[in-house]
């Protein structure tokens, strides 16, 4: 069947009177509206559309060879995606952005005008949301059959507003004008259960039948994911809840009670209304496991519909299929897949097993205890009684076979169970992702080190082969070709040729114009204009960014120290030679996370008395940006000197941040923790501003003894920036973190002040040499390449998912 009948004559053109025609055509047929008026929006909508036409016309070429080799497919689930901004990447993946240039002149704006009005869905809370985004783009890029599934919020992450109490949150209706880049899809709906009871079968072990208390519908659209330099357009399918036709209660609203007609509707709705803004750390809400269920059971449904369009019977279910689990969220999956087989598709037990096991992997993000999920059980057996009772089934026989290995070691069989008794009863949600899946990876080399060696050491013990690590990635085309057009312009004048977008590696040519002069020169004026561009403060200062979500962890608070201590030197000795300095701090605190909030107060206070101060001002400066998002993150990172990377070594489990500003040259200041070792192993010690204690020893600091006090005691500046928190110079907060770091000091940050301290001031050093500081700069993306997410993807397809490519024909 060729699936692009119909499509025929009408495709999209390739000339830039097809492409005008076409922008036309849709101002009249689709918005609806007239040249004369059209307004930004409408220019705006139509040439999204436009657009889109072109790559919906892809899309129909990759469907068309997918469903024509009958592929392994890779299904990505993730309760996160932070897509970024649409229209410039999509301008790019198409080709089309000196025709749209040209074609919207005609509508009386310029293209510039129409990106502002390009909002990014902000679905997902930081690096574990962009990392999908990131994967998904990739994939399509190496031609790898492939569907990211999550869920569409109403309200993606909270738009940050700073002032100078600090953080505060709004709404994000982030489709409030519409999303022309969506496609809804309503006749892929599902159906999903909720809460109720299960009931024996008769003549039957293991099936059962479960009567949900509670049906919601799941509506999927989808997003076009077109892969760069290729043909292949691969979608994003997000799922939005509905009440059913059921939910509605005409009687009800007949009788006048019109909020309890609608109750069941709203409460259905909720499912998908709101992004949980929390990262690294779980509120633990009823309403979270109901999301993280709704995803999976709408996209399982989808996944089966589509393999049972292709294929007959479930032998070949587990070789067609690969579904990558991103993080604990959606877990949950492993106890479904097993339902549907056993209850609903009649599948043995065993195979039912060997099916899923052979089906799933799963990635690990984090190390941090308190963000591996888990679940009271109560809750579970409440919401979800049918998969409770399965996953008590594959915990029974798991443990059998742990007893089988280590026979007599209780301990280890209390420690593997995926059920945990203390102290209450929960689910632990990672080692069912562990018994559950053929592979388990974690994102950097030293986060899967730790993750066999710490938290799921007992499991590595038992499955050694199942363990690996995947570097994590990201994607130059957006973060440094679209974030960054000078720099791109420049490396691809120094290289020949624009190969390297596709094939990152490439970069290491940089290596030769190192040493040359004007070469050097014209980068640093690159790096100048695009700070004059950001206007965060002088072009000519040294631009010390930390960009990133804010936890104690990552030590933001440390930066703050350092902040302080720049500022008493320079008020001891004004006329000193200082290295003029601008701090740029960026990112949000998860609302309930009082401790982070207060270090977004703090940063507002101190900014603000160091820019009323006359003394400190000329030298340095302190900003907060609001509302760090894909979107402002492609402006600062174009625009950083110093990429600060300084979270207490073992906790971050890689950054992919890290890797943004590297690849633009910013050069890293950062302990020894995720990919930040990686990095400087790559752009080698002398390009990277190494400080602090290494993951083992931090590991060990509390037991033997730490003492926030000690360091206090020791180190006069260190003293005297804590001092000046303490006496209340910088308000409550100030006082506040003093309190905390002269308590507990739980992430050392005392501890590895002096050395931070020490390694900042080779930054000046190196600083005050240009020459230097921009070969270091150089140096930083020409061995940044192996941190392009193709090669992540090239990974997780050699190692993890086994896929091949699948090549879309050109258009002919
Ligand atoms: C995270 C980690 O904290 C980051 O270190 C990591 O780069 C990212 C992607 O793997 O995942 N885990 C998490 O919960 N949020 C993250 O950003």
């Amino acid at each position: 069947m060729d699936l692009r009948q119909g499509i025929g004559p009408r495709r999209p053109g390739k000339t830039a009177d097809e492409f005008q025609q076409d922008l036309l055509s849709n101002l009249f047929y689709r918005r609806g509206t007239t040249v004369e008026s059209a307004s930004a929006r409408d220019a705006y909508e139509t040439l999204s559309l436009t657009v889109r036409d072109r790559l919906a016309e892809r899309r129909s070429r990759t469907a068309a060879a997918h469903f024509a080799t009958n592929p392994r497919w890779v299904y990505y689930l993730s309760a996160e995606y932070l897509l970024g901004a649409q229209l410039e990447q999509n301008l790019l993946y198409s080709g089309t952005g000196d025709l749209a240039a040209e074609a919207v002149k005609t509508l009386g704006f310029s293209l510039e005008d129409l990106e502002d009005l390009d909002i990014e869905p902000g679905l997902g809370n930081g690096g574990l949301g962009r990392l999908a985004a990131c994967l998904v783009d990739s994939m399509a890029t190496r031609d790898i059959p492939a569907v990211g599934y999550g869920i569409r919020y109403d309200f993606g992450i909270f738009h940050q507003i700073i002032t100078e109490e600090g953080q505060t949150e709004r709404p994000d209706d982030w489709a409030f004008h519409g999303n022309p880049w969506e496609f809804p899809a309503p006749d892929d709906r599902q159906t999903v259960g909720f809460y109720g009871h299960t009931e024996p079968i008769p003549g039957e072990q293991t099936r059962k039948r479960w009567v949900p208390g509670e049906i919601v519908l799941g509506e999927p659209s989808h997003m076009l994911v077109p892969g760069y330099g290729t043909e292949t357009v691969n979608i994003v399918r997000l799922w939005r809840a509905r009440g059913s036709e059921a939910s509605f209660d005409l009687s009800r609203f007949s009788a006048g009670q019109y909020a309890e007609a609608v109750q069941e509707a709203v409460r259905a709705e909720n499912i998908s209304k709101v992004l949980y803004p929390d990262d690294s750390t779980e509120l633990g809400r009823e309403l979270r496991l109901k999301q993280q269920y709704f995803l999976v059971s709408c996209s399982l449904r989808d996944i089966i519909r589509r393999f049972r369009l292709r294929n007959e019977g479930w032998a070949e279910f587990a070789d067609k299929t690969v579904i990558q689990l991103n993080d604990t969220h959606p877990t949950i999956a492993i106890a479904e897949l097993m339902r549907l087989l056993v209850d609903e598709y009649e599948v043995e037990w065993e195979e039912a097993w060997s099916i899923t096991r052979r089906t799933f992997a799963y990635t690990c993000h984090t190390l941090l205890p308190e963000a591996l999920e888990t679940w009271p059980v109560h809750m579970f057996e409440r919401l979800l009684p049918r998969h409770l009772e399965i996953i008590y089934l594959i915990n029974m026989l798991f443990l059998k076979e742990v007893e089988a290995r280590f026979p007599g070691d209780h301990d280890r069989v209390r420690r593997m169970s995926i059920i945990g008794e203390e102290p209450e009863r929960r689910v632990r949600m990672a080692h069912l992702a562990v018994v559950g899946t053929e592979a388990v990876n974690g994102v950097a080399e030293l986060h899967s080190k730790l993750l066999r060696e710490t938290v799921l050491n007992d499991f590595a013990e038992l499955w050694p082969a199942k363990f690996q690590n995947v570097t994590n990635g990201v994607s130059p085309r957006r973060f440094v070709k679209i974030a960054n057009p000078r720099l791109s312009d420049l490396i691809t004048e120094g290289l020949g040729g624009d190969g390297w977008l596709g094939d990152l590696e490439r970069l290491a040519g940089l290596e030769a114009l190192a040493g040359d002069a004007s070469f050097l020169e014209r980068w640093r004026a690159i790096k100048r204009a695009n700070k004059v561009d950001l206007a965060a403060g002088d072009p000519d200062s040294l631009t010390d960014v930390m960009i990133k979500r804010f936890h104690e962890y990552k030590r933001q608070q440390l930066k703050l120290l350092h902040v302080i201590a720049m500022y008493h030197r320079i008020r001891a000795d004004p006329s000193a030679d200082w290295v003029p300095r601008t701090v740029l701090f960026a990112g949000k605190a998860a609302p309930a996370y009082h401790a982070a909030k207060e270090i977004i107060r703090l940063i507002a206070k101190i900014a603000a008395r160091i820019a009323a101060d006359p003394v400190v001002s000329p030298h340095l400066k302190v900003v907060f940006p609001e509302n760090y998002n894909v979107t402002l993150a492609e402006r600062i990172i174009p625009a950083a000197d110093l990429s600060e990377q300084i979270s207490l070594a073992g906790k971050e489990a890689s950054g992919t941040g890290n890797m943004k500003l590297a690849l633009n040259g910013a050069i890293t200041i950062g302990t020894l923790d995720g990919a930040n070792i990686e990095i400087r192993a790559r752009v080698g010690a002398e390009n990277f501003f190494l400080f602090g204690m290494d993951a083992y020893q931090a590991a060990n600091a509390h037991q033997q003894g730490y003492s926030p006090w000690a360091y206090y005691e020791g180190d006069g500046e260190l003293r005297a920036a804590l001092d000046t928190l303490r006496a209340g110079t910088f308000g409550e907060a100030g006082q506040r973190v003093a309190g905390s770091l002269l308590g507990r000091d739980e992430y050392l940050t005392l501890a590895d002040f002096r050395s931070y301290v020490e390694s900042q001031d080779e930054v000046d050093q190196a600083w005050r040499d240009p020459q230097r500081w921009a070969r270091m700069s150089v140096l930083n993306t020409a061995h940044s390449g192996f941190f392009s997410s193709d090669r992540t993807v090239s990974d997780y397809a050699a190692r993890i998912w086994r896929v091949a490519p699948v090549p879309v024909p050109k258009e002919d």
